[in-house]
C-alpha cells in the first residue's frame, strides 16, 4: 500500500490514523480541511488540488470530483496500470470518508438553500468508487474502524474478508444517507415521504422468532435494538418485543419505579421510595404472571434487588445501571439477561402489514386535562389518575388499569370488549386477595356506555380518568355523579392494538 485518501468532516481519531500511515510510508492525500488539521499536526500530506492540478472550488462543493481521484481509486491494479500511468492517475489503496452531517443539520429546521450544502456528493462518489473496487482499496467510512486500519497497515495488510466487510459497511452508510435526504426532501410539505426509506444496520440472526419454527433476527445500532445482554442467554424476539414495551413505560414513570411485563403488557407497576420497594410491590400486583416476566426499572439495581430477583424466575432484568455487587449476585443466575437502560432514541413506529408499512409518530404533549363530574379528585386520586393513565397508554386495547398512588391494582387488558376488562382486572385482583376499593381506573378510549364505570364502582373505584369524546359522554357522567365518582378528561386516546 502506498497511497490513501482521507477526507473526513469528523476528525475524530483522524490523527493518530495519518500517523500510522505516515509511519509506514503511506502517501497520503487530503481535501481542504481535512489536510489542515493533518498539516498543523507535523502530518505530511498532499492536498487534493495539488494532485489534481485543480482547485477547490464553489464553496467545497467540487473538491475531491476529479478523475485522477476516481480513477485513483477504481483503476483495476494490473488491468488499467496502463492506462493509469499515461494520464498521471496514482493508485488510491485506502479510502477514509465520512460525510457532511445531512442527517444530524435536517433535524435542525435550517431553510432548504442552507441544508442542501449539507448534501455530501463527493464523498460517496469517492466511497462507491472505493467500494467497486474492494478488492484493491481498503474504504473506512467508520471512525471505530481505525483500529483495525492501524493494524493491517502497521502488520499484514487487509485480508479479502477485511476489504470486503468494509465495503458492504461503506455502501450500507451511502444508501441509509441517501435514504435520509429522499425521506427529508419526499417529505417536503407533509409530515411523512411519499417514499419511506429505512434502514438498519447491524443484523444479527436471532435463535427463532416468536415460536421455534419461525426465522428471525434484529437490526440495530441504537436504542433497545442495538443491546446486548451483559449477561445470561442471548436476547429471543420474544424479550426484544417485550422490553420495548417494559421500557416504553418505564421511562415515563418517576424514578424509582418497576414495571413488569408479560406477553408485551404491563402485569405490575408501582413506584416506591427505593428501588428495591416498588419492585416488590410490583410483583405482588400478580405475582403469578410476573413469573419469566421482563423487568424495567428506572434507577440502579443494588444488592437487595439483585437478591429478590434471584428469588424468581425473571427472563430479562433491564435498568440504567447494576452495583457490582448485584452482577456478582445475579450470575448465579446464568440465564437471566441483564440488559442496560439505553437512552431513548426518538423514531417513527413501523409495523408491516402484508404488502406495506404502516408508520405513526407520537407527538410528545397530551392535551391537558378537565374535569367533568360534579366532585373533583382528591389529591390522593390525582396521583393514582396520573400513574393509571400512563399505563393504560403501554397496555394492549382495551385496557382497564385500576390503580392507587402507587401501584396498579388490577389490570384488564387486551379484551375485544371494554367491559370484560374492567371484569377481568377484578377476577385477577381478587385472587391475590386484593380489593379494588379507594382504587381509581384509566380507560385507554372513552367508555361508550356506563356499563364499565358501573362495574368498577362497584368493586370500589372512586376515581375514572378516559379521553371522552362518546356520544354517551352525558350519561356516563351522569351515573359517575349519582355514584360519587370523580371524571377527568383527557382529550386524548391510547388504544394500541
Ligand atoms: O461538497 S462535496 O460534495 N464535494 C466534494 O468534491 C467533496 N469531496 C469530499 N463534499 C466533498 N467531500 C466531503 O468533504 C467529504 O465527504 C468530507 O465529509 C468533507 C471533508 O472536507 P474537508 O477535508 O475540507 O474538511
Amino acid at each position: 500500500m502506498t497511497r490513501a485518501l482521507l477526507s473526513v468532516w469528523d476528525k475524530t481519531g483522524i490523527l493518530d490514523l495519518a500517523k500510522a500511515l505516515a509511519a509506514k510510508n503511506i502517501g497520503i492525500l487530503s481535501s481542504g480541511g481535512t489536510a489542515k488539521t493533518l498539516r498543523d499536526a507535523g502530518i505530511p500530506v498532499t492536498d487534493v488540488s495539488e494532485y489534481t492540478g485543480f482547485p477547490e472550488m464553489m464553496d467545497g462543493r467540487v473538491k475531491t470530483l476529479h478523475p485522477k481521484v476516481h480513477g485513483g481509486l477504481l483503476g483495476r491494479r494490473g488491468t488499467d496500470d496502463d492506462i493509469m500511468k499515461a494520464h498521471g492517475i496514482e493508485g488510491i489503496d485506502i479510502l477514509c470518508v465520512n460525510l457532511y452531517p445531512f442527517e444530524e443539520m435536517s433535524q435542525k429546521n435550517l431553510p432548504l438553500d442552507e441544508l442542501i450544502e449539507f448534501v455530501d456528493i463527493g464523498g460517496p462518489a469517492m466511497i462507491r468508487a472505493a467500494s467497486k473496487n474492494f478488492k484493491d482499496v481498503a474504504v473506512v467510512v467508520d471512525p471505530s474502524d481505525y483500529p483495525m486500519v492501524i493494524e493491517a497497515v502497521s502488520g499484514k495488510g487487509f485480508t479479502y474478508e477485511q476489504r470486503l466487510g468494509l465495503a458492504a459497511k461503506a455502501l450500507t452508510r451511502t444508501a441509509a444517507y441517501d435514504g435520509a435526504i429522499s425521506n427529508y426532501l419526499n417529505s417536503l410539505g407533509s409530515d411523512f415521504p411519499t417514499t419511506y426509506t429505512f434502514q438498519f444496520a447491524n443484523g444479527r440472526p436471532l435463535r427463532y422468532g416468536e415460536n421455534p419454527h419461525q426465522k428471525a433476527a434484529v437490526y440495530g445500532t441504537s436504542g433497545i435494538a442495538g443491546q446486548v445482554a451483559l449477561q445470561g442467554k442471548e436476547m429471543s424476539y420474544n424479550n426484544y418485543l417485550d422490553v420495548h414495551a417494559a421500557v416504553g413505560l418505564c421511562r415515563e414513570l418517576p424514578s424509582p419505579a418497576t414495571v413488569i411485563v408479560k406477553h408485551n403488557n404491563p402485569c405490575g407497576v408501582a413506584l416506591g421510595s427505593t428501588q428495591l420497594a416498588s419492585y416488590l410491590k410490583a410483583r405482588d400486583v400478580d405475582p403469578v404472571s410476573a413469573y419469566g416476566s421482563v423487568v424495567a426499572m428506572n434507577s440502579q439495581v443494588g444488592k437487595d434487588v439483585a437478591e429478590e430477583i434471584c428469588s424468581t424466575f425473571v427472563e430479562v432484568l433491564i435498568a440504567p445501571s447494576f452495583t457490582d455487587e448485584a452482577r456478582e449476585i445475579m450470575k448465579k443466575k446464568e440465564n437471566m439477561r441483564l440488559l442496560l437502560l439505553p437512552p431513548e432514541v426518538s423514531a417513527d413506529e413501523v409495523r408491516t402489514i402484508d404488502g406495506g408499512i404502516l408508520v405513526q409518530r407520537t407527538p410528545a404533549h397530551e392535551e391537558g386535562w378537565e374535569i367533568v363530574s360534579k366532585r373533583a379528585p382528591t389529591a390522593e386520586e390525582v396521583a393514582a389518575l396520573k400513574l393509571a393513565w400512563k399505563v393504560v397508554k403501554h397496555a394492549k386495547s382495551n385496557a382497564i388499569i385500576y390503580a392507587n398512588a402507587t401501584e396498579t391494582v388490577g389490570l384488564g387488558v387486551g379484551q375485544m370488549s371494554r367491559v370484560d376488562s374492567a371484569k377481568l382486572a377484578i377476577i385477577k385482583a381478587s385472587e391475590f386477595g386484593r380489593t379494588m376499593k379507594g382504587t381509581v381506573i384509566a380507560s385507554d378510549a372513552f367508555l361508550p356506555f356506563a356499563d364499565t364505570l358501573e362495574v368498577a364502582a362497584a368493586a370500589g373505584a372512586t376515581a375514572l380518568i378516559q379521553p371522552g369524546g362518546s356520544i354517551r359522554d352525558a350519561e356516563v357522567i351522569a351515573k359517575a355523579d349519582e355514584l360519587g365518582v370523580a371524571v377527568v378528561f383527557t382529550g386524548t386516546r391510547h388504544f394500541r392494538h
